[in-house]
C-alpha cells in the first residue's frame, strides 16, 4: 500500500499506476499522453465504472508541470489512491469519469531530484540556458503577458507556442478526448483557487459559477484543518501570465470548469514541504476535490 510520508520518483509513480491497473481492472485503465523530451512515459490513469451510455462527464486533473512543486504530484497520487483503493469513495466516479496525469513534466521533475531542487522548467536544450516554462508555452494569447522571451528566465515561454513536447502532448490529448467538462491543474504554492482568465484582466463568462464552486471547495478543505484558500481569477488574484495550461483548456479546448489550484507551501523555499507534512495537505485537499467531482457529476 502506498504511503504519503514521502515523495516518489517518476518511475515509482508510473509503477504505482501500473500496479493499480493490474489490481483493479474493472475501474482502472492506463493510457499515455506520450513521451517527454527525454523519452519518459507520461502515463495517465482513467477511473470509471458502469455504463458509458449515455456518456459521463470527464474530469481531467494534472500535476507537476512545474518541476519543483512536489506536493502537486503527491496530491494527484492521493486522489488516485482514494478513488481506486478506498471502497467508500466509489460514489465519486459513479456520475463522472476521472483522468489523472500525476507527472506532466517528468524530465524537470527528475532534474529537481538529482541536480537542482528548485528547477521549474522543462529540460529541452537552449543555447545559453536550458528549459522552458511549460506553463507559458500554450498557444492561447501566447507571450502577451507575464512571460519572457529570454531563454534563461524562469518564465521563458519558448521559441514559439507549443515548442515543448509535453505541452503538445497535453493539447493533443485534450483535443481528442470526448466529454472533458472540467480541468484542474495542481501547482504550489500559496493556497489559491484560480480561474480564467490568466492572460489579462478579463473574467471568463462563467466566472461566477467557478467562484461559487471554489468557495464550496474551500469550505470543505478548511473544515478539515482550517487551511483557507484565496479565490479569484488568476490575473486579479496573482498576476497576468499568458500561455498557461488553464487558459488553453478553456480558450483552446473549450472546457468550461477550469482551475489552477495552488497548494500550501512549506519548508525553506516554499516548494520543499517536508515529507511529514505531505499527509495533512493531501488529506485536506482531497476534501476539496470531492466537492469539485460531485459538482461536475451533477451539473454537466
Ligand atoms: O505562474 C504560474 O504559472 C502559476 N503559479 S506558480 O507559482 N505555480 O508558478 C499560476 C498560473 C495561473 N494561471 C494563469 N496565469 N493563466
Ligand atoms: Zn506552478
Amino acid at each position: 500500500r502506498i504511503a504519503f510520508d514521502q515523495y516518489y520518483r517518476h518511475d515509482e509513480i508510473n509503477a504505482y499506476l501500473e500496479q493499480l491497473a493490474a489490481d483493479y481492472p474493472d475501474i482502472v485503465t492506463l493510457d499515455t499522453l506520450g513521451q517527454s523530451y527525454e523519452k519518459r512515459d507520461m502515463k495517465l490513469i482513467r477511473i470509471s465504472s458502469g455504463s458509458s451510455d449515455p456518456p459521463k462527464p470527464v474530469i481531467f486533473v494534472d500535476a507537476g508541470i512545474h518541476a519543483r512543486e512536489w506536493i502537486a504530484p503527491a496530491v494527484a497520487l492521493y486522489l488516485i489512491n482514494q478513488l481506486v483503493e478506498t471502497k467508500d469513495n466509489s460514489g465519486l466516479y459513479e456520475g463522472v469519469n476521472w483522468i489523472i496525469l500525476p507527472s506532466l513534466n517528468p524530465d524537470g521533475y527528475e532534474y529537481s531530484w538529482d541536480e537542482d531542487r528548485l528547477w521549474r522548467k522543462t529540460v529541452s536544450p537552449g543555447t545559453e540556458c536550458n528549459g522552458c516554462d511549460a506553463n507559458r508555452n500554450f498557444g492561447f494569447h501566447w507571450m502577451e503577458s507575464g512571460a519572457s522571451s529570454w531563454e534563461c528566465s524562469e518564465t521563458y515561454a519558448g521559441k514559439e507556442a507549443f515548442s515543448e513536447v509535453e505541452a503538445r502532448n497535453l493539447r493533443d490529448y485534450l483535443n481528442k478526448t470526448e466529454n472533458i467538462e472540467a480541468y484542474l491543474t495542481l501547482h504550489s504554492y500559496g493556497q489559491y483557487l484560480l480561474y480564467p482568465w490568466g492572460y489579462a484582466d478579463i473574467l471568463c463568462d462563467n466566472w461566477k459559477e467557478l467562484d461559487d464552486l471554489a468557495h464550496d471547495m474551500d469550505d470543505a478543505i478548511s473544515a478539515v484543518s482550517g487551511t483557507r484558500y484565496t479565490i479569484g481569477s488568476s490575473t486579479e488574484t496573482l498576476y497576468a501570465a499568458a500561455g498557461a495550461s488553464d487558459d488553453w483548456a478553456m480558450g483552446g479546448a473549450g472546457i468550461t470548469i477550469v482551475y489552477t489550484m495552488e497548494l500550501p507551501g512549506g519548508g525553506i523555499y516554499g516548494f520543499d514541504l517536508p515529507p511529514e507534512e505531505i499527509e495533512g495537505v493531501v488529506v485536506e485537499s482531497f476534501e476539496g476535490l470531492k466537492v469539485f467531482g460531485n459538482y461536475v457529476a451533477k451539473n454537466r
